[in-house]
């Protein structure tokens, strides 16, 4: 690709794919609300409100690729997660549709799901079964991204991502686990593949442990190679088990579950 575009480049997933991606395209512009430091020589750096439809415009213009990491990562209010989520996944593909329809990777989560039971293993055709606000933003943005390929061919890979960080922080985790390296070669299976259309995919690496069954997208040739196993022992020692009926142990999006409606701001 000539320019991918990152959105939410200053979080967490951001920074880490700011320098796990750079071979994808020869630029990579970069965006958030916070501070992302200096660009690198291959970067742009273009700070941008998602919510700010004129700006996600211009955002978006040139890019042969995008991979939406931007807006309300957890639980928040309802108006964070609306303008966030709901007005800043709608500008994208406005944009988006105005300027080539890039190929896009949209990190949805594993809170659009998060109601089912942990002893139920899906796949990628299951109703919704949201947890959270955060959860149902999640669920619009998987709908929007099929309206548009559907009525206008843009190509969507809808990720639900389970957990992404360094290592799982919990023995929720240990099913939910997606190692930054596999979601490396996720993506870059998603801007390789000829065709892709717009498939839902559970974003988890290959963990003993998991419920989730990607076998209606192994067409993509995705294939994760790490394990949680691999902290257990670890979780096991630091960690107390949480009661058989505690959410964290019953339900596959744990304690969003068990979270109230939020009135302000944290
Ligand atoms: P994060 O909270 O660290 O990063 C999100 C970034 O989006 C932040 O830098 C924030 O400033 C930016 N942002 C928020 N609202 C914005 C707006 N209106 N305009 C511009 N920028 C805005 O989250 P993280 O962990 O990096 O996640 C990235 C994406 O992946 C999020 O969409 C999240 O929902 C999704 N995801 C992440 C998971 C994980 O395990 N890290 C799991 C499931 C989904
Ligand atoms: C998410 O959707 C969040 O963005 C991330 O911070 C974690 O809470 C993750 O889900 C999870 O369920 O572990």
């Amino acid at each position: 690709m000539k320019r991918l575009l990152i959105t939410g480049a200053a979080g967490g997933l951001g920074s880490e794919m700011r320098k796990r991606l750079a071979h994808l395209a020869e630029t990579i512009r970069l965006s958030d609300m916070a501070d992302m430091g200096d660009a690198a020589a291959n970067e742009e750096i273009l700070p941008c409100d998602l919510a700010d439809k004129d700006a996600v415009e211009a955002l978006v213009a040139d890019c042969d690729g995008i991979v939406h990491f931007g807006g309300k990562s957890v639980e928040g209010t309802w108006q964070v997660v609306r303008d966030s989520n709901i007005e800043g996944v709608f500008n994208l593909y406005e944009a988006a549709r105005r300027h080539g329809m890039p190929r896009i990777v949209f990190a949805s989560s594993n809170h659009a799901i998060g109601f089912y039971r942990q002893d139920q293993r899906i796949d990628n055709a299951v109703p919704p079964r949201p947890d959270s606000l955060y959860g149902v933003s999640k669920v619009f943005g998987e709908a929007l991204a099929s309206m548009y390929h559907d009525k206008f061919g843009q190509e969507t890979a809808i990720v639900r991502i389970g957990s992404s960080f360094p290592g799982p922080a919990d023995h929720r985790m240990l099913s939910t686990w997606l190692s930054y390296a596999d979601f490396v070669r996720l993506i870059e299976r998603v801007f390789d593949v000829p065709k892709l259309g717009c498939p839902i995919i559970y974003g988890a690496s290959n963990n003993a442990s998991s419920w989730w069954d990607n076998s209606n997208v192994d067409w993509l040739g995705w294939r994760p190679q790490d394990d949680s196993e691999q902290f257990r022992a670890k979780l096991d020692a630091e960690m107390d088990k949480p009661a058989a009926d505690a959410p964290q142990v019953v339900y596959q999006g744990g304690t969003f579950t068990a979270d109230g409606i939020h009135e302000t701001d944290d």
